[in-house]
């Protein structure tokens, strides 16, 4: 009888670096449960990876909506794989002038999303006797810069999360890996934060000399996923060569 295949949950799989690691974990043989918001890109995602050979559902949810989050973990037969995606930016105002109702955004889905997520999938990842947990938080969730205020907050939030978690699930078959990537460019980051005002969202990369692609921090997602179970790489710092911090940035003219 061959082994069953093992389950991995990525939340905000609709676009980015979520998308990209449904593929790239779909492809490392794992059975993927695609979650977001948006069912029709869920859908299409699904599609292209039957279309491949490889096995997906689709999980339409808001990860800042407990109740349902509840419902889903209830709703899956296992996991043994968590990989807590859904997350971002919402504008780029200084501490004095930042609207308090975009910090609470941010704060829900960046913290609040992981909690309820994590806590409701905690059970089955624990009762797969190997599971794992990946929190996508970011550089913000290690340094500042200006502007950056309500994400950095949220994402230090995020950072706790895991440092926590693996000190009080030390003993227990379930690892706790973080990955903080820095510049990303992708279809829909900067897109948000800015409102959907493109050229804001454009300068973000601005002669950047390859900032990294969401299949880049896919890739390295897999590979701390795939390691062997007794390894646990804690926290990965990930930046594109031209990024030396979230301050110092390499930009062509
Ligand atoms: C994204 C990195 O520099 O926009 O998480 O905060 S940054």
């Amino acid at each position: 009888m061959s082994p069953r295949p093992r389950t991995a949950v990525v939340t905000g799989a609709s676009s980015g670096i979520g998308a990209a690691t449904a593929r790239r974990l779909a492809e490392a043989g794992f059975h993927v449960v695609l979650v977001a918001r948006r069912a029709d890109r869920l859908d299409a995602l699904a599609k292209d990876l039957s279309a491949a050979g490889h096995s997906s559902v689709v999980h339409v949810l808001d990860v800042t909506d407990r109740a349902a989050v509840d419902a889903f973990a209830t709703s899956l037969a296992e996991c043994d794989v968590l990989i807590n995606n859904a997350g971002g930016a919402l504008g780029l105002d200084p501490v004095a002038t930042a609207d308090p109702a975009d910090w609470r955004t941010m704060y829900e889905v960046n913290v609040i999303g992981v909690l309820n997520v994590t806590q409701a999938l905690l059970p089955a990842l624990t009762a797969s006797g190997d599971g794992t947990i990946v929190v996508i938080s970011s550089t913000a969730g290690l340094g500042t810069y200006e502007g950056g205020g309500g994400y950095v907050a949220a994402k230090h939030g995020a950072h706790a999360i895991a440092e926590t978690l693996r000190l009080e699930l030390n003993g227990q078959p379930v690892r706790i890996i973080e990955i903080a990537p820095g510049m990303v460019k992708t279809e829909e980051f900067a897109l948000t934060r800015f409102r959907g005002d493109t050229d804001r969202a454009a300068g973000v990369y601005a002669g950047v000399p390859e900032p990294l692609t969401a299949e880049d921090v896919a890739d390295t997602i897999a590979w701390t996923v795939t390691r062997p179970s007794h390894v646990n790489v804690d926290l990965l710092v990930l930046r594109p060569r031209a990024q030396a911090s979230n301050t110092k940035v390499y930009r062509e003219k």
